[in-house]
């Protein structure tokens, strides 16, 4: 029988590749060196760094699945999941700023954009000089993107755009804006469009007061007749399908990232319970707190496995929307759970920023509801297995 990694009880390590570890190993390293020492202070003064971007572009973290001849690695999802995880071992916020820019904004101008927009966008987005959001959500369509009311126009030249945005990851201080609307020159279904930093009528106010997700900026989209040409409209796709498959990749990414969030927690919570004596002994040397670890350990070890046989199955092309739905959900709510624990686990020393669990922990309720909530994905697996919709 073999030896027992607890660190790693399935031997993830085994199952990558080369090139997957030596991509989690560079990321691991600016992750560290470069985001682990500023957290702490920028979630405090909820405040956003644009240059990380510029840094994650250097170190070839942006769009790693996107060709190299736009500017990315060419890489596969797996090797995108573990920089996920290394970015959010940090801080869910910063793994925000870079899925957004990879899943939601690179991938969809890949996948749908015209030769012209790949090339006009895609090589800055790749080197983070450029940065994108992705703008989906309304004030009264979150979960239902379908009740959207932005619009788009036709006019002589192009498109009229009008409408309100809310809750955009990154919309602040976006260069690039990858837009939803319902288009009246396509029988009003849904259509994409990118938009430019300083357009008429184009405006992204921050939402500001946010207790989570404080190192990582979010704004509003507004549209007041913002006037663009037909080079604006993502030709490759209409419908829902346009926004979803981006979110399906953006997904993915999540559930491995949330992942690192949580072995953060847990190797945390471990360490605390080694060093911390109390009735004369380590608190780790306790019933109950060994307990905690195990349950720990093993949520994370069976998500991780899960998000690396999705990834495969992505790589594969054979991954459906619902296994996705699955790990998405799934890794979530644990590593909230587990980020609870750790935050109980330290004692009164988990509510201060410098041991960093309530922080994760504060982090982890964002993403547990963006990019559909727990109960919206438990609707989506529950229609797949009844054939009963229950959204409504
Ligand atoms: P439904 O009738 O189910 O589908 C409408 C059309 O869309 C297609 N579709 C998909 N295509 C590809 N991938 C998927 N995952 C798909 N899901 C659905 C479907 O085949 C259909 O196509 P067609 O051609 O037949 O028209 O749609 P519905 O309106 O009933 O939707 C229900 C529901 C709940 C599944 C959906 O609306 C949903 O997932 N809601 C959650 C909304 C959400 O995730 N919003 C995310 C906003 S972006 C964000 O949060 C970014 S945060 C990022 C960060 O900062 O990291
Ligand atoms: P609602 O849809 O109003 O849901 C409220 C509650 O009702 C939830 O518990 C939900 O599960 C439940 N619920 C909803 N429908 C049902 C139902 N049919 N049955 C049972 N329960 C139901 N969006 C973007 O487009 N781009 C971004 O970059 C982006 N970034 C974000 C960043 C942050 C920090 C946050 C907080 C959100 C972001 N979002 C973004 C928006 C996010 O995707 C939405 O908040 C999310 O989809 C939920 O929508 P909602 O907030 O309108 O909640």
């Amino acid at each position: 029988l073999g030896h027992f990694a607890w660190g790693d009880p399935f031997l993830l390590e085994d199952q990558l590749t080369e090139e997957e570890r030596m991509l989690r190993d560079a990321a691991r390293a600016y992750a560290q060196d470069k985001l682990q020492p500023r957290v702490i202070a920028a979630y405090a003064e909820e405040r956003t760094e644009p240059e990380i971007f510029a840094e994650m572009g250097e170190m070839g973290l942006l769009g790693v699945t996107i060709p190299e001849s736009y500017g990315g690695l060419g890489a596969g999802y797996v090797a995108y999941g573990l920089i996920a995880r290394e970015v959010e071992r940090v801080d869910s916020g910063y793994r925000s700023m870079m899925s957004v820019q990879s899943s939601l904004v690179m991938y969809p101008i890949h996948a749908y954009g015209s030769e012209a927009q790949r090339q006009k966008y895609l090589p800055g987005l790749a080197a983070g000089t450029l940065i994108g959001c992705f703008g989906l959500t309304e004030p009264d369509a979150g979960s239902d993107p379908g009740g959207m009311k932005t619009r788009a126009e036709k006019t002589a030249t192009g498109y009229r755009l009008t409408g309100t945005k809310t809750w955009i990851s990154n919309s602040p201080i976006a260069d690039v804006f990858v837009v939803w609307a319902k288009s009246d020159a396509h029988g009003g279904k849904i259509r994409g469009f990118v938009l430019d930093k300083g357009m008429e009528g184009l405006s992204a106010p921050k939402i500001g007061g946010k207790l989570s997700l404080r190192a990582s900026i979010t704004g509003q989209i507004v549209m007041e007749g913002v006037e663009v040409g037909e080079d604006a409209l993502l030709p490759g796709v209409e419908g829902l399908k346009g926004p979803f498959g981006c979110l399906n990749r953006a997904r993915y990414g999540i559930s491995w990232g949330v992942m690192g969030a949580a072995e953060y927690c847990w190797l945390a919570a471990r360490q605390y319970g080694l060093d911390r004596v109390q009735f004369g002994r380590p608190l780790a040397q306790t019933q109950l707190f060994q307990k905690k670890l195990a349950d720990m350990q093993t949520e994370i070890a069976l998500g991780l496995q899960a998000s690396l046989r999705v990834g495969r199955l992505m790589d594969d092309a054979r991954a459906a929307p619902e296994m996705i739905s699955l790990i998405k959900r799934n890794n979530c709510g644990k590593a909230l759970d587990i980020a609870r624990m750790a935050r109980d686990m330290h004692g009164g020393n988990g509510i201060a920023g410098e041991y960093q669990v309530m922080r994760h922990m504060i982090n982890l309720e964002t993403v547990n509801t963006y990019e559909g909530t727990h109960d919206v994905h438990a609707l989506i697996l529950g229609r797949a297995q009844t054939g009963l919709q229950a959204f409504f």
